[in-house]
């Protein structure tokens, strides 16, 4: 009859196939290159206004140098209580807004949201915002992770 494995024989397989995974995880998780973000979101911002409780478009720059493409799936901002990501529909009539579950980050690439494009809209705002104002909101994507964003209130263009 084999006896059984000693007990400290037992513990060091899990400990290794831990470190086995552990490694793993690191190396799939090719998001960081040499220490750099792969995926950043700059020149974020907001247009003024005077009022509380209205609705209006989050614009922002991805630069996602990672070669696979992502997806923005949420925003999270301090000055709103709700977020939706937004298309707009050119048919008959005047382009009309709509809701999407996600918006695609092209990889490789720039991708710039615009009020007449791809946005994120904030929902009823909770305070005033003037041009020259900052806040920050949290900008989740699939791959990348949720990554924090100083927002700049502007004047309407
Ligand atoms: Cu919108």
């Amino acid at each position: 009859m084999p006896t059984a494995p000693s007990i400290p024989n037992r513990r060091a397989i899990p400990a290794a196939a831990c470190g086995l995974i552990i490694a793993a995880v690191m190396a799939s998780g090719s998001m960081a290159r040499g220490g750099e973000e792969t995926l950043r979101v700059v020149d974020a911002w907001v247009p003024a206004t005077d009022k509380v409780g209205t609705d209006i478009p989050l614009l922002l720059t991805v630069r996602n140098e990672a070669d696979a493409a992502d997806t923005l799936l949420r925003a999270r901002c301090p000055v709103a209580n709700f977020s939706e990501r937004h298309t707009v529909d050119r048919g008959e009539g005047a382009p009309a807004m709509r809701m999407v579950p996600s918006i695609p980050i092209a990889g490789g690439g720039t991708t710039v949201l615009k009020p007449d494009g791809y946005h994120v809209m904030l929902l009823q705002t909770r305070q005033p915002l003037s041009a020259g104002e900052r806040f920050t909101c949290s900008i989740a994507f699939q791959h990348a992770g949720t990554i924090e964003t100083e927002v700049n209130v502007r004047e309407h263009p």
